[in-house]
Protein backbone atom coordinates (compact mmCIF):
# COMPACT_ATOMS: atom_id res chain seq x y z
CA UNK A 1 0.00 0.00 0.00
CA UNK A 2 1.30 3.57 -0.48
CA UNK A 3 1.96 6.13 1.73
CA UNK A 4 -1.06 7.86 1.03
CA UNK A 5 -3.51 4.97 2.19
CA UNK A 6 -1.23 4.37 5.20
CA UNK A 7 -2.08 8.46 6.10
CA UNK A 8 -5.90 6.99 6.97
CA UNK A 9 -4.70 4.32 9.24
CA UNK A 10 -3.78 3.98 12.69
CA UNK A 11 -1.16 1.34 13.68
CA UNK A 12 -0.54 -1.18 16.60
CA UNK A 13 3.39 -2.12 17.32
CA UNK A 14 3.43 -5.96 18.23
CA UNK A 15 6.58 -7.72 19.69
CA UNK A 16 6.08 -10.43 18.34
CA UNK A 17 7.27 -12.92 20.85
CA UNK A 18 5.50 -11.15 23.56
CA UNK A 19 1.82 -10.77 22.24
CA UNK A 20 -0.09 -13.78 22.22
CA UNK A 21 0.63 -17.91 21.84
CA UNK A 22 -0.98 -19.76 19.69
CA UNK A 23 -2.08 -22.56 21.75
CA UNK A 24 -3.59 -20.01 24.01
CA UNK A 25 -1.53 -20.53 27.04
CA UNK A 26 -0.29 -18.14 29.24
CA UNK A 27 3.12 -18.61 30.56
CA UNK A 28 5.50 -16.79 32.88
CA UNK A 29 7.94 -13.93 31.17
CA UNK A 30 10.36 -12.45 33.05
CA UNK A 31 11.83 -9.85 30.57
CA UNK A 32 14.88 -9.62 32.30
CA UNK A 33 15.77 -13.20 31.11
CA UNK A 34 15.70 -11.82 27.83
CA UNK A 35 14.41 -14.71 26.32
CA UNK A 36 11.61 -16.43 24.08
CA UNK A 37 8.35 -16.42 25.84
CA UNK A 38 6.47 -18.02 23.33
CA UNK A 39 4.53 -15.72 21.41
CA UNK A 40 4.42 -16.52 17.44
CA UNK A 41 2.14 -15.51 14.51
CA UNK A 42 -1.18 -17.81 15.27
CA UNK A 43 -1.08 -15.59 18.35
CA UNK A 44 -1.21 -12.33 16.61
CA UNK A 45 -4.03 -14.28 14.53
CA UNK A 46 -6.36 -15.40 17.50
CA UNK A 47 -6.30 -12.25 18.63
CA UNK A 48 -6.76 -9.67 15.68
CA UNK A 49 -10.30 -8.52 17.33
CA UNK A 50 -9.06 -7.90 20.65
CA UNK A 51 -6.60 -5.14 17.82
CA UNK A 52 -9.38 -4.31 15.78
CA UNK A 53 -11.79 -3.51 18.42
CA UNK A 54 -9.55 -0.63 19.83
CA UNK A 55 -10.35 0.98 16.56
CA UNK A 56 -6.52 0.28 14.77
CA UNK A 57 -6.32 -1.19 11.48
CA UNK A 58 -2.94 -1.88 10.54
CA UNK A 59 -0.21 -3.77 12.91
CA UNK A 60 3.62 -3.61 12.79
CA UNK A 61 5.34 -7.08 13.88
CA UNK A 62 9.01 -7.90 14.75
CA UNK A 63 11.30 -8.96 11.85
CA UNK A 64 10.36 -12.02 10.96
CA UNK A 65 13.16 -14.06 8.94
CA UNK A 66 15.41 -16.63 11.00
CA UNK A 67 17.61 -15.21 13.61
CA UNK A 68 21.12 -16.43 15.52
CA UNK A 69 19.99 -19.18 17.81
CA UNK A 70 20.82 -19.97 21.49
CA UNK A 71 21.74 -17.72 24.20
CA UNK A 72 24.29 -14.74 23.32
CA UNK A 73 25.71 -12.31 26.23
CA UNK A 74 22.61 -10.08 25.28
CA UNK A 75 20.19 -13.25 25.39
CA UNK A 76 18.32 -14.36 22.83
CA UNK A 77 16.88 -13.29 19.42
CA UNK A 78 13.48 -13.43 20.63
CA UNK A 79 13.32 -9.33 19.42
CA UNK A 80 14.13 -10.72 16.17
CA UNK A 81 16.88 -8.09 15.39
CA UNK A 82 19.36 -10.35 14.70
CA UNK A 83 19.29 -11.77 11.55
CA UNK A 84 21.18 -15.48 10.55
CA UNK A 85 19.82 -16.12 7.12
CA UNK A 86 17.22 -13.89 5.53
CA UNK A 87 15.52 -16.39 3.34
CA UNK A 88 14.27 -18.62 5.77
CA UNK A 89 12.12 -17.14 8.86
CA UNK A 90 12.33 -17.45 12.36
CA UNK A 91 10.28 -21.25 13.51
CA UNK A 92 10.04 -19.42 17.03
CA UNK A 93 7.40 -17.47 15.45
CA UNK A 94 5.95 -20.02 12.80
CA UNK A 95 5.93 -21.27 9.60
CA UNK A 96 5.43 -19.61 6.20
CA UNK A 97 1.95 -20.78 6.22
CA UNK A 98 1.26 -19.31 9.34
CA UNK A 99 2.99 -16.17 8.03
CA UNK A 100 0.68 -16.24 4.73
CA UNK A 101 -2.39 -16.86 7.13
CA UNK A 102 -1.52 -14.07 9.63
CA UNK A 103 -0.98 -11.49 6.49
CA UNK A 104 -4.44 -12.88 4.46
CA UNK A 105 -6.40 -12.67 8.35
CA UNK A 106 -5.55 -9.08 8.23
CA UNK A 107 -6.32 -8.52 4.70
CA UNK A 108 -9.74 -10.15 5.29
CA UNK A 109 -10.81 -7.51 8.02
CA UNK A 110 -9.44 -4.73 6.16
CA UNK A 111 -6.20 -4.27 7.43
CA UNK A 112 -2.60 -3.98 6.75
CA UNK A 113 0.68 -5.68 7.44
CA UNK A 114 4.03 -4.05 8.04
CA UNK A 115 6.95 -5.70 8.55
CA UNK A 116 10.11 -4.84 10.76
CA UNK A 117 13.16 -5.31 8.50
CA UNK A 118 16.69 -5.09 9.29
CA UNK A 119 19.30 -4.70 6.30
CA UNK A 120 22.37 -3.47 8.21
CA UNK A 121 23.69 -6.52 10.18
CA UNK A 122 23.22 -9.79 10.60
CA UNK A 123 24.36 -11.64 13.64
CA UNK A 124 26.19 -14.75 14.62
CA UNK A 125 27.75 -15.89 18.06
CA UNK A 126 31.45 -15.72 17.78
CA UNK A 127 33.04 -19.08 17.54
CA UNK A 128 36.50 -18.35 19.44
CA UNK A 129 36.02 -15.60 21.65
CA UNK A 130 40.05 -15.83 21.48
CA UNK A 131 40.46 -14.91 17.74
CA UNK A 132 40.66 -12.18 15.82
CA UNK A 133 38.19 -10.26 12.87
CA UNK A 134 37.74 -12.10 10.06
CA UNK A 135 38.02 -15.55 11.37
CA UNK A 136 35.86 -15.04 14.36
CA UNK A 137 32.48 -16.19 12.76
CA UNK A 138 31.22 -19.26 11.26
CA UNK A 139 30.36 -17.19 8.03
CA UNK A 140 28.61 -20.40 6.10
CA UNK A 141 26.01 -19.61 8.65
CA UNK A 142 25.12 -16.00 7.26
CA UNK A 143 22.77 -16.66 4.59
CA UNK A 144 23.27 -15.70 1.62
CA UNK A 145 26.10 -13.75 2.66
CA UNK A 146 28.40 -16.31 3.25
CA UNK A 147 32.18 -14.97 3.57
CA UNK A 148 33.78 -12.20 5.42
CA UNK A 149 33.91 -9.91 2.39
CA UNK A 150 30.35 -9.39 2.69
CA UNK A 151 30.77 -7.06 5.41
CA UNK A 152 32.66 -3.88 6.91
CA UNK A 153 35.85 -4.35 8.24
CA UNK A 154 35.36 -4.47 12.04
CA UNK A 155 35.05 -2.11 14.23
CA UNK A 156 32.81 -0.25 16.93
CA UNK A 157 31.06 2.74 16.35
CA UNK A 158 32.92 5.10 18.42
CA UNK A 159 31.77 8.54 17.16
CA UNK A 160 28.63 8.76 16.21
CA UNK A 161 29.32 12.62 14.89
CA UNK A 162 31.27 10.90 12.32
CA UNK A 163 28.63 9.64 9.57
CA UNK A 164 31.40 6.86 8.09
CA UNK A 165 31.64 5.56 11.46
CA UNK A 166 27.66 5.61 12.27
CA UNK A 167 27.61 3.54 8.39
CA UNK A 168 30.67 1.40 8.34
CA UNK A 169 31.53 1.02 11.52
CA UNK A 170 29.42 -1.92 13.40
CA UNK A 171 26.51 -1.51 16.30
CA UNK A 172 26.95 -4.05 19.29
CA UNK A 173 30.30 -4.34 20.88
CA UNK A 174 32.85 -7.64 21.00
CA UNK A 175 30.56 -9.44 23.45
CA UNK A 176 28.16 -9.04 20.79
CA UNK A 177 29.18 -7.97 17.36
CA UNK A 178 26.06 -7.04 14.69
CA UNK A 179 28.11 -7.79 11.60
CA UNK A 180 27.93 -4.69 9.48
CA UNK A 181 26.76 -5.30 5.82
CA UNK A 182 28.87 -4.08 3.12
CA UNK A 183 26.01 -1.89 1.48
CA UNK A 184 28.79 -0.41 -0.55
CA UNK A 185 29.29 -3.97 -1.99
CA UNK A 186 26.81 -4.20 -5.23
CA UNK A 187 26.25 -7.87 -4.53
CA UNK A 188 25.32 -7.08 -1.37
CA UNK A 189 23.33 -4.62 -2.59
CA UNK A 190 21.78 -6.55 -5.24
CA UNK A 191 20.79 -9.15 -2.94
CA UNK A 192 18.91 -6.92 -0.33
CA UNK A 193 17.35 -5.36 -3.10
CA UNK A 194 15.46 -8.91 -4.84
CA UNK A 195 15.27 -10.29 -0.96
CA UNK A 196 13.03 -7.19 -0.07
CA UNK A 197 11.13 -7.62 -3.45
CA UNK A 198 10.44 -11.39 -2.40
CA UNK A 199 9.29 -10.41 1.36
CA UNK A 200 6.93 -8.21 0.51
CA UNK A 201 5.39 -10.27 -2.70
CA UNK A 202 5.53 -13.70 -0.91
CA UNK A 203 3.43 -12.47 2.28
CA UNK A 204 1.58 -9.73 0.52
CA UNK A 205 3.36 -7.03 3.01
CA UNK A 206 1.44 -3.53 2.52
CA UNK A 207 4.62 -1.60 4.37
CA UNK A 208 8.02 -1.87 6.17
CA UNK A 209 9.89 -0.32 8.93
CA UNK A 210 13.32 -0.04 8.34
CA UNK A 211 15.52 -0.74 11.20
CA UNK A 212 18.93 1.22 11.74
CA UNK A 213 18.08 3.15 8.32
CA UNK A 214 20.93 5.67 9.24
CA UNK A 215 23.34 2.88 9.25
CA UNK A 216 23.49 2.50 5.83
CA UNK A 217 24.37 5.30 3.04
CA UNK A 218 21.45 7.18 2.31
CA UNK A 219 21.42 6.94 -1.12
CA UNK A 220 21.39 2.75 -0.92
CA UNK A 221 17.34 3.53 -0.24
CA UNK A 222 15.81 4.94 -3.00
CA UNK A 223 16.38 1.67 -5.12
CA UNK A 224 15.29 -0.51 -2.08
CA UNK A 225 12.17 1.56 -1.92
CA UNK A 226 11.19 0.88 -5.14
CA UNK A 227 12.01 -2.57 -5.09
CA UNK A 228 9.55 -3.02 -1.73
CA UNK A 229 6.57 -1.09 -3.96
CA UNK A 230 5.55 -0.34 -0.53
CA UNK A 231 4.95 2.20 2.22
CA UNK A 232 8.32 2.62 4.32
CA UNK A 233 9.03 4.44 7.55
CA UNK A 234 12.92 4.46 8.36
CA UNK A 235 14.11 3.42 11.63
CA UNK A 236 16.44 7.41 12.36
CA UNK A 237 16.83 7.43 16.15
CA UNK A 238 17.77 10.56 16.66
CA UNK A 239 16.29 14.16 18.29
CA UNK A 240 17.72 15.85 15.42
CA UNK A 241 15.13 16.88 12.27
CA UNK A 242 17.93 18.26 10.62
CA UNK A 243 19.99 15.24 10.25
CA UNK A 244 16.69 12.71 9.78
CA UNK A 245 15.41 14.86 7.19
CA UNK A 246 17.36 13.68 4.13
CA UNK A 247 16.30 10.23 4.88
CA UNK A 248 12.09 11.24 3.63
CA UNK A 249 13.74 11.47 0.35
CA UNK A 250 14.92 7.86 -0.31
CA UNK A 251 11.93 6.61 1.69
CA UNK A 252 9.03 7.29 2.23
CA UNK A 253 9.09 8.64 5.73
CA UNK A 254 10.56 8.26 9.09
CA UNK A 255 9.56 7.32 12.65
CA UNK A 256 8.67 11.00 14.69
CA UNK A 257 11.99 10.71 16.66
CA UNK A 258 12.60 14.59 17.14
CA UNK A 259 9.53 14.93 18.22
CA UNK A 260 8.89 11.81 20.43
CA UNK A 261 12.10 13.54 22.52
CA UNK A 262 10.21 16.89 22.75
CA UNK A 263 6.90 14.95 23.77
CA UNK A 264 8.70 13.17 26.17
CA UNK A 265 10.44 15.50 28.15
CA UNK A 266 7.60 18.24 28.00
CA UNK A 267 5.69 15.83 29.96
CA UNK A 268 7.72 14.38 32.27
CA UNK A 269 9.43 16.94 33.70
CA UNK A 270 6.34 18.02 35.80
CA UNK A 271 5.58 21.55 34.87
CA UNK A 272 9.33 22.87 34.39
CA UNK A 273 8.81 20.55 31.04
CA UNK A 274 8.76 22.91 28.12
CA UNK A 275 5.55 22.49 25.93
CA UNK A 276 6.87 24.96 23.14
CA UNK A 277 9.42 22.58 22.22
CA UNK A 278 7.03 20.22 20.80
CA UNK A 279 5.58 23.19 18.55
CA UNK A 280 9.22 24.16 17.47
CA UNK A 281 9.86 20.73 16.23
CA UNK A 282 7.20 20.05 14.48
CA UNK A 283 7.41 23.20 12.71
CA UNK A 284 11.01 21.95 11.88
CA UNK A 285 9.73 18.94 10.41
CA UNK A 286 6.89 20.74 8.72
CA UNK A 287 9.55 22.63 7.38
CA UNK A 288 12.67 20.24 6.19
CA UNK A 289 10.35 16.49 6.17
CA UNK A 290 9.89 15.76 2.46
CA UNK A 291 5.31 15.15 2.24
CA UNK A 292 5.95 17.46 5.71
CA UNK A 293 5.11 15.46 8.92
CA UNK A 294 2.38 13.69 6.51
CA UNK A 295 3.60 9.93 6.43
CA UNK A 296 5.63 10.32 9.63
CA UNK A 297 5.08 7.11 12.28
CA UNK A 298 4.25 9.22 15.38
CA UNK A 299 4.58 6.85 18.92
CA UNK A 300 5.45 7.75 22.50
CA UNK A 301 6.47 4.50 23.44
CA UNK A 302 8.39 1.68 21.63
CA UNK A 303 10.51 -1.17 22.10
CA UNK A 304 13.97 0.49 22.47
CA UNK A 305 12.11 3.22 25.30
CA UNK A 306 11.37 3.52 28.67
CA UNK A 307 7.29 3.19 29.18
CA UNK A 308 5.41 6.75 29.96
CA UNK A 309 4.49 4.99 33.33
CA UNK A 310 7.43 3.87 34.15
CA UNK A 311 8.38 7.47 34.51
CA UNK A 312 5.15 9.39 34.68
CA UNK A 313 2.25 7.53 36.74
CA UNK A 314 -0.01 10.66 37.12
CA UNK A 315 -2.80 9.11 34.72
CA UNK A 316 -3.86 12.71 33.20
CA UNK A 317 -0.33 13.26 32.27
CA UNK A 318 -0.51 10.01 30.55
CA UNK A 319 -3.82 10.50 28.47
CA UNK A 320 -2.16 13.67 27.74
CA UNK A 321 0.84 12.19 26.02
CA UNK A 322 -1.28 9.28 24.49
CA UNK A 323 -3.08 11.77 22.66
CA UNK A 324 -0.45 13.01 21.12
CA UNK A 325 0.17 10.83 18.10
CA UNK A 326 -3.90 10.53 17.22
CA UNK A 327 -4.49 14.54 16.89
CA UNK A 328 -0.97 15.20 14.90
CA UNK A 329 -0.11 15.10 11.12
CA UNK A 330 1.61 11.87 11.03
CA UNK A 331 0.55 8.15 11.40
CA UNK A 332 -0.73 7.03 14.72
CA UNK A 333 1.35 3.70 16.08
CA UNK A 334 0.69 2.74 19.52
CA UNK A 335 3.35 0.30 21.56
CA UNK A 336 1.39 -3.13 22.88
CA UNK A 337 0.96 -2.76 25.91
CA UNK A 338 0.31 0.75 26.52
CA UNK A 339 -3.58 0.37 26.71
CA UNK A 340 -3.13 -2.02 29.77
CA UNK A 341 -1.26 0.63 31.47
CA UNK A 342 2.28 -1.30 31.39
CA UNK A 343 5.22 0.27 33.12
CA UNK A 344 8.36 -0.96 31.99
CA UNK A 345 11.41 0.80 31.77
CA UNK A 346 14.34 0.17 29.53
CA UNK A 347 15.05 -2.06 27.90
CA UNK A 348 14.36 -5.59 28.40
CA UNK A 349 11.73 -4.32 31.08
CA UNK A 350 9.52 -2.66 28.45
CA UNK A 351 8.82 -5.83 26.25
CA UNK A 352 6.33 -7.22 28.75
CA UNK A 353 3.81 -10.33 27.82
CA UNK A 354 0.33 -9.08 27.22
CA UNK A 355 -1.11 -12.10 27.44
CA UNK A 356 -0.50 -11.75 31.08
CA UNK A 357 -3.50 -9.19 30.95
CA UNK A 358 -5.82 -11.34 29.86
CA UNK A 359 -6.31 -9.55 26.90
CA UNK A 360 -8.90 -7.69 29.02
CA UNK A 361 -10.50 -4.59 28.21
CA UNK A 362 -13.05 -4.28 30.95
CA UNK A 363 -12.64 -1.17 33.51
CA UNK A 364 -9.43 -0.69 31.37
CA UNK A 365 -9.75 3.42 31.07
CA UNK A 366 -6.69 3.71 28.63
CA UNK A 367 -8.32 1.19 26.01
CA UNK A 368 -10.85 3.57 26.24
CA UNK A 369 -9.25 6.31 25.90
CA UNK A 370 -7.35 5.04 22.85
CA UNK A 371 -10.72 3.66 21.03
CA UNK A 372 -12.16 6.77 21.82
CA UNK A 373 -8.86 8.67 19.72
CA UNK A 374 -9.28 6.15 16.81
CA UNK A 375 -12.89 6.56 16.65
CA UNK A 376 -12.00 10.50 16.67
CA UNK A 377 -9.40 10.35 14.05
CA UNK A 378 -11.92 8.38 11.89
CA UNK A 379 -14.90 11.12 12.24
CA UNK A 380 -12.08 13.88 11.79
CA UNK A 381 -10.93 12.28 8.83
CA UNK A 382 -14.64 11.80 7.01
CA UNK A 383 -15.93 14.67 8.48
CA UNK A 384 -13.15 16.74 6.71
CA UNK A 385 -11.98 15.50 3.87
CA UNK A 386 -8.34 18.16 3.71
CA UNK A 387 -8.02 16.44 7.73
CA UNK A 388 -5.08 14.14 6.21
CA UNK A 389 -3.30 16.97 3.84
CA UNK A 390 -4.13 19.70 6.15
CA UNK A 391 -0.57 20.82 8.34
CA UNK A 392 -1.55 21.01 12.51
CA UNK A 393 -0.50 24.28 13.45
CA UNK A 394 0.00 25.29 17.24
CA UNK A 395 -2.10 28.74 18.76
CA UNK A 396 0.29 30.30 20.77
CA UNK A 397 -0.36 30.19 24.48
CA UNK A 398 1.98 33.25 25.88
CA UNK A 399 0.47 33.12 29.06
CA UNK A 400 1.72 29.40 29.67
CA UNK A 401 4.63 26.77 29.03
CA UNK A 402 2.45 24.48 30.18
CA UNK A 403 -0.08 24.24 27.89
CA UNK A 404 -0.23 23.58 23.98
CA UNK A 405 -3.47 24.15 21.92
CA UNK A 406 -3.31 22.35 18.40
CA UNK A 407 -5.23 22.80 15.47
CA UNK A 408 -5.76 20.26 12.98
CA UNK A 409 -9.79 20.66 11.71
CA UNK A 410 -12.12 19.65 12.68
CA UNK A 411 -9.43 18.90 15.43
CA UNK A 412 -8.83 21.64 17.76
CA UNK A 413 -6.22 19.73 20.84
CA UNK A 414 -5.64 21.18 24.30
CA UNK A 415 -2.63 19.40 26.16
CA UNK A 416 -1.13 20.49 29.40
CA UNK A 417 1.48 18.55 31.95
CA UNK A 418 0.24 20.91 35.20
CA UNK A 419 -1.11 16.82 36.05
CA UNK A 420 -4.33 15.73 38.49
CA UNK A 421 -2.78 17.49 41.52
CA UNK A 422 -5.69 19.48 43.23
CA UNK A 423 -3.29 22.56 43.38
CA UNK A 424 -2.45 22.73 39.73
CA UNK A 425 -4.62 24.28 37.02
CA UNK A 426 -4.46 24.92 33.22
CA UNK A 427 -6.23 27.04 30.69
CA UNK A 428 -5.99 27.47 27.63
CA UNK A 429 -7.48 30.75 25.07
CA UNK A 430 -8.36 30.99 21.19
CA UNK A 431 -8.56 34.44 19.67
CA UNK A 432 -10.81 35.15 17.82
CA UNK A 433 -8.13 36.25 15.45
CA UNK A 434 -7.07 32.36 14.83
CA UNK A 435 -9.97 32.61 12.56
CA UNK A 436 -11.45 28.79 13.67
CA UNK A 437 -14.58 29.78 14.57
CA UNK A 438 -17.69 31.38 14.33
CA UNK A 439 -19.85 33.23 17.30
CA UNK A 440 -21.88 30.46 19.30
CA UNK A 441 -20.09 27.76 17.98
CA UNK A 442 -20.63 24.56 19.76
CA UNK A 443 -17.73 22.37 20.17
CA UNK A 444 -17.74 18.25 22.04
CA UNK A 445 -14.79 17.38 24.10
CA UNK A 446 -14.82 14.13 22.02
CA UNK A 447 -13.07 12.37 25.33
CA UNK A 448 -16.20 13.61 28.02
CA UNK A 449 -18.67 14.58 25.47
CA UNK A 450 -18.95 17.70 27.69
CA UNK A 451 -19.79 20.78 25.56
CA UNK A 452 -18.28 24.48 25.16
CA UNK A 453 -19.37 27.32 23.69
CA UNK A 454 -17.27 30.04 21.56
CA UNK A 455 -17.81 33.93 22.03
CA UNK A 456 -19.72 36.10 19.82
CA UNK A 457 -16.49 36.76 17.90
CA UNK A 458 -15.86 32.80 18.12
CA UNK A 459 -13.01 33.58 20.35
CA UNK A 460 -12.87 30.58 23.24
CA UNK A 461 -11.60 30.23 27.08
CA UNK A 462 -11.38 26.37 28.28
CA UNK A 463 -10.02 25.20 31.58
CA UNK A 464 -8.64 21.98 32.13
CA UNK A 465 -10.33 19.82 34.36
CA UNK A 466 -8.19 17.59 36.73
CA UNK A 467 -4.86 18.49 33.67
CA UNK A 468 -7.22 15.85 31.52
CA UNK A 469 -6.42 16.49 27.49
CA UNK A 470 -9.32 17.83 25.36
CA UNK A 471 -9.79 16.93 21.91
CA UNK A 472 -12.70 19.19 20.58
CA UNK A 473 -14.24 18.97 17.31
CA UNK A 474 -17.59 21.03 16.13
CA UNK A 475 -20.55 19.49 17.23
CA UNK A 476 -21.62 19.44 13.47
CA UNK A 477 -18.51 17.20 12.43
CA UNK A 478 -19.63 14.98 14.48
CA UNK A 479 -21.99 11.60 13.01
CA UNK A 480 -25.44 11.73 14.81
CA UNK A 481 -25.49 8.04 15.02
CA UNK A 482 -22.02 7.65 15.11
CA UNK A 483 -20.82 6.16 18.72
CA UNK A 484 -18.60 9.60 19.53
CA UNK A 485 -20.62 11.60 21.45
CA UNK A 486 -23.49 10.56 18.50
CA UNK A 487 -26.15 12.29 20.62
CA UNK A 488 -24.61 15.68 20.77
C1 LIG B 1 20.89 -5.35 23.66
C2 LIG B 1 20.43 -5.37 25.09
C3 LIG B 1 20.50 -4.02 25.74
C4 LIG B 1 21.89 -3.55 25.63
C5 LIG B 1 22.32 -3.56 24.17
C6 LIG B 1 23.76 -3.15 24.01
O1 LIG B 1 22.17 -4.88 23.64
O2 LIG B 1 19.10 -5.85 25.12
O3 LIG B 1 20.12 -4.09 27.08
O4 LIG B 1 21.96 -2.23 26.14
C7 LIG B 1 18.22 -5.10 19.15
C8 LIG B 1 17.49 -5.54 20.40
C9 LIG B 1 18.12 -4.93 21.62
C10 LIG B 1 19.61 -5.18 21.66
C11 LIG B 1 20.22 -4.64 20.35
C12 LIG B 1 21.72 -4.80 20.27
O5 LIG B 1 19.61 -5.32 19.25
O6 LIG B 1 16.14 -5.14 20.29
O7 LIG B 1 17.51 -5.49 22.78
O8 LIG B 1 20.10 -4.53 22.82
O9 LIG B 1 22.08 -6.14 20.22
C13 LIG B 1 17.07 -0.67 16.42
C14 LIG B 1 15.87 -1.45 16.97
C15 LIG B 1 16.33 -2.19 18.21
C16 LIG B 1 17.32 -3.27 17.78
C17 LIG B 1 18.29 -2.77 16.80
C18 LIG B 1 19.34 -3.68 16.34
C19 LIG B 1 18.18 -1.56 16.19
O10 LIG B 1 14.81 -0.61 17.17
O11 LIG B 1 15.26 -2.80 18.92
O12 LIG B 1 18.00 -3.70 18.99
O13 LIG B 1 18.79 -4.27 15.14
C20 LIG B 1 21.03 2.74 18.02
C21 LIG B 1 20.62 2.51 16.57
C22 LIG B 1 19.15 2.13 16.45
C23 LIG B 1 18.83 0.93 17.37
C24 LIG B 1 19.21 1.33 18.78
C25 LIG B 1 18.94 0.20 19.78
O14 LIG B 1 20.61 1.64 18.83
O15 LIG B 1 20.86 3.68 15.83
O16 LIG B 1 18.89 1.77 15.11
N1 LIG B 1 17.42 0.50 17.26
C26 LIG B 1 21.96 7.45 20.26
C27 LIG B 1 22.37 7.17 18.83
C28 LIG B 1 21.39 6.16 18.22
C29 LIG B 1 21.40 4.89 19.06
C30 LIG B 1 20.98 5.27 20.47
C31 LIG B 1 20.94 4.05 21.40
O17 LIG B 1 21.90 6.23 20.99
O18 LIG B 1 22.35 8.37 18.08
O19 LIG B 1 21.81 5.84 16.90
O20 LIG B 1 20.46 3.95 18.50
O21 LIG B 1 22.20 3.48 21.45
C32 LIG B 1 18.73 11.46 21.63
C33 LIG B 1 19.87 11.70 20.66
C34 LIG B 1 20.20 10.40 19.94
C35 LIG B 1 20.52 9.32 20.95
C36 LIG B 1 19.34 9.18 21.91
C37 LIG B 1 19.60 8.08 22.95
O22 LIG B 1 19.10 10.43 22.55
O23 LIG B 1 19.49 12.69 19.72
O24 LIG B 1 21.30 10.58 19.08
O25 LIG B 1 20.67 8.07 20.24
O26 LIG B 1 18.46 12.64 22.33
CA1 LIG C 1 26.15 -0.19 8.32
Amino acid sequence: ASADDWTKRSVYQVVTDRFALGNGSSPSCDTSQKKYCGGNWQGIINHLDYIQDMGFDAIWISPVVENVQGTTTEGEAYHGYWPQNINSLNTNFGSADDLKSLSSALHDKGMHLMVDVVVNHVVANPTNTSSVWPETFDYSLLQPFGAANSFHTQCFISDYNNQTDVEQCWLGDSGLPLLDLDTENSTVVDTMYSWIKNLVSDYDIDGLRVDTAKHIRQDFWPDFASNAGVYTVAEILIGNVTYAAPYTKGLDSVLDYPTYYAVYNAFTNGTSGNMSTIAEMVNQAQDQYNHGTFYVGSFVENQDNPRIQSTVSDQAIVKNMMTWPFINDGIPILYYGQEQGYQGGNDPANREALWLSGFNTENKPLVTHVKTLNAARKQAISANSSFLTTKASFISQSSSTSTLAISKPPFLTLLTNVGSGSSSSASWSIPSSAGLYSGKETLVDVLTCDTVTTEDDGSLSVSASGGLPKVLMPAEALSKSGSLCGSQ
